[in-house]
């Protein structure tokens, strides 16, 4: 038994999360965790929201709401849909928890003790009346491009062209609408990841089984060396964690926070104090799945992210860790996905366009939406969500195939031998062809699973779903029964097992329906199927079951239209 720590990466507080974001990193992370589980392994998994920043101010503004209370909120939000999707976390925590202050203060300090921290005075406008320094995207003015008067300090919306705040004509405070702004000096800590240069290039060039997407992204900003610029970690904003040294003053930078990317990565750590002290545990639970020398030495850490997240985990995060000069695990291996694109475009938050996570869950259960999205995870590139292909993939693989199987099994018996596994003779040469088959592909699938080769995977269970349905369709019980009811028997005998074995190795992708076949099968053995043979005697002669309601039902070409204009865009 293996001890494995998964993390997915958080996501940001403000607003609800679409399909791609969901399968980029969360849906994922959620499949192996089941299935390492499955396996018998120990597994910590842990997610968190991502609760600081600018983003995060605006939209509680935005809201009318304190951004604390805000925060709050959506945290519970988008918890209760991590749930809708069943997101097995161990632990679903907030960055913005006292557990994650004192870390990332910590770690400051540390940073600070080994001489990677420097301080930078900057000059940055200053919002009198408001009496804050402003970040870029809450200054407004018109755009010197093209006129739009509301461009922002960053960009302007109307004509893209990226901007800097004193590009703007006629500057004004976003919060107020204030012009008097001025240019004040400010001072910054910056993180000498230069100075690490080496060791994470050392470190990166260990990791030779890493997803090329991964090793790529790293190596660029490494090669190029712009990654490896040393950063600003701390920002001029009310909401955030305090600049700290540890549990110090830091002089000269009272009122300032840390800045959102270098607390963010932190809680990954922090949810785990988060997760044992809720329960009460002493802190030697999560340190032996975080510091080596308490024990994590022999954990294998994986994360899952989006590729725009990948500079962070391989670059910014490990140099937090290395620098801080003490036992903490590094990650072990990422995996990184490319984007889900959406009908011909791309998914929008700000223009609604696509699936949000709470209206998928309000038109189909969450199974549907878990096959789709991993069956077509975007892994060797970004891939597209139509409605016609979620349509043509739902009918087939869940209902005709998977459901169907299920369905005509379980009736058959009914009606032919009762409510009950019939016992009939021995199996023959089609039935060890069939468990051969089963082996092989079952053996594929592991492996898939173990290389978090996602699409691959889905493959292969899809596959083990046919083998079922080839079988039932060539030893046709329905004909035998009418001149061998024993050979019948025998071979609705391994086809109610087989259920039970789908129930089970089905389980990571969609366990809603795993549920429903377990207990449609009356029994709560859901144990790998370590040995096939073995596993297809589970229900025994005379064990009893009872015939399911439909496991997966179809969409019709009238819902698929209806939600596709329904989604096409503008969410209010
Ligand atoms: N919240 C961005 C994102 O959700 C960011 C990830 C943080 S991971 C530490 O894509
Ligand atoms: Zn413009």
């Amino acid at each position: 038994m293996a001890r494995i720590l998964i993390t997915s990466a958080i996501p940001y507080i403000n607003g609800i999360k679409h399909l791609g974001n969901l399968v980029g990193s969360q849906l994922p992370a959620d499949l192996y965790a089941r299935y390492m589980r499955g396996r018998g392994h120990e597994v910590l998994f842990l997610c968190a929201t991502d609760e600081h920043g600018t983003p995060a101010e605006l939209a509680a503004a935005k809201a009318g709401l304190p951004v604390a209370e805000y925060c709050a909120r959506m945290h519970e939000v988008q918890k209760e849909l991590s749930e809708g999707f069943r997101l097995s976390f161990d632990k679903f925590g907030r960055s913005s928890s006292p557990q994650n202050h004192r870390l990332t203060q910590h770690f400051a300090g540390r940073l600070a003790d080994n001489g990677l921290i420097g301080e930078v005075i900057e000059k940055q406008v200053y919002s009198v009346a408001d009496g804050r320094f402003l970040p870029d995207r809450y200054i407004e003015g018109t755009c010197p491009n093209c006129g739009y008067d509301k461009a922002r300090g960053d960009q302007c919306e109307n004509c893209t062209k990226q901007l800097d705040p004193t590009d703007l004509i006629n500057p004004r405070s976003a919060i107020s609408g204030s012009t008097d702004l001025e240019v004040r000096e400010t001072k910054h800590l910056y993180l000498r990841q230069s100075a690490l240069r080496r060791d994470l290039s050392d470190w990166i060039d260990s990791k030779t089984d890493w997803p090329i997407l991964t090793t790529s992204i790293a190596r660029k900003w490494l090669d190029d060396g712009a990654g490896l610029q040393d950063r600003g970690i701390t920002r001029d904003l009310d909401w955030g964690i305090p600049v700290r040294r540890g549990d110090a003053d830091w002089p000269g930078m009272e009122g300032k926070v840390f800045y959102v990317w270098f607390d963010a990565p932190i809680e990954y750590i922090a949810c785990a104090k988060e997760w044992s002290d809720e329960q009460g545990r002493p802190d030697a639970d999560w340190e032996r799945w975080w510091r080596t020398d308490k024990g994590a030495d022999d954990v294998r850490y994986v994360q899952f992210m989006g590729k725009d997240n990948v500079p962070f985990h391989t670059l910014s995060f490990p140099a937090t860790i290395i620098g801080s000069s003490e036992p903490w695990k590094l990650v072990d291996y990422i995996k990184s996905f490319n984007y889900l694109n959406y009908d011909g475009g791309q998914f929008s938050t700000s223009q609604g366009r696509g699936v949000f996570m709470d209206q998928a869950l309000s038109i189909l259960p969450a199974d549907y939406w878990r096959w789709w999205l991993l069956s077509h995870a975007p892994e060797s590139s970004d891939s597209e969500f139509t409605w016609e292909n979620f349509q043509a993939s739902v009918n087939k693989d869940l209902a005709d195939v998977l459901g169907n199987f299920v369905s005509r099994v379980t009736k058959f018996c009914r009606s032919k031998f009762g409510e009950e596994v019939p016992a009939g003779g021995a199996w023959g040469d089609e039935e060890a062809a069939l468990i051969d088959r089963l082996k092989t592909e079952l053996a594929a699938y592991e492996g898939h699973m173990e290389a978090i080769e996602v699409r691959k995977a889905a493959a292969s269970l899809r596959a083990l779903w046919v083998l079922g349905n080839e079988y039932l369709q060539s030893a046709a019980p329905w004909t035998a029964v009418k001149t061998d009811p024993d050979r019948a028997a025998a071979i609705t005998r391994l086809a109610l097992n087989l259920i039970r074995f789908y129930a089970v190795i089905s389980r990571p992708f969609i366990p809603d329906a795993s549920d429903a076949m377990l207990a449609a099968m009356q029994t709560d053995d859901a144990d790998w199927p370590e040995d096939v043979d073995t596993a297809l005697t589970a229900l025994p002669p005379g064990h009893a079951f009872t015939v399911p309601e439909v496991l997966f039902r179809k969409i019709t070409d009238e819902e698929r239209a209806d939600w596709q204009s329904r989604f096409a865009g503008v969410r209010t």
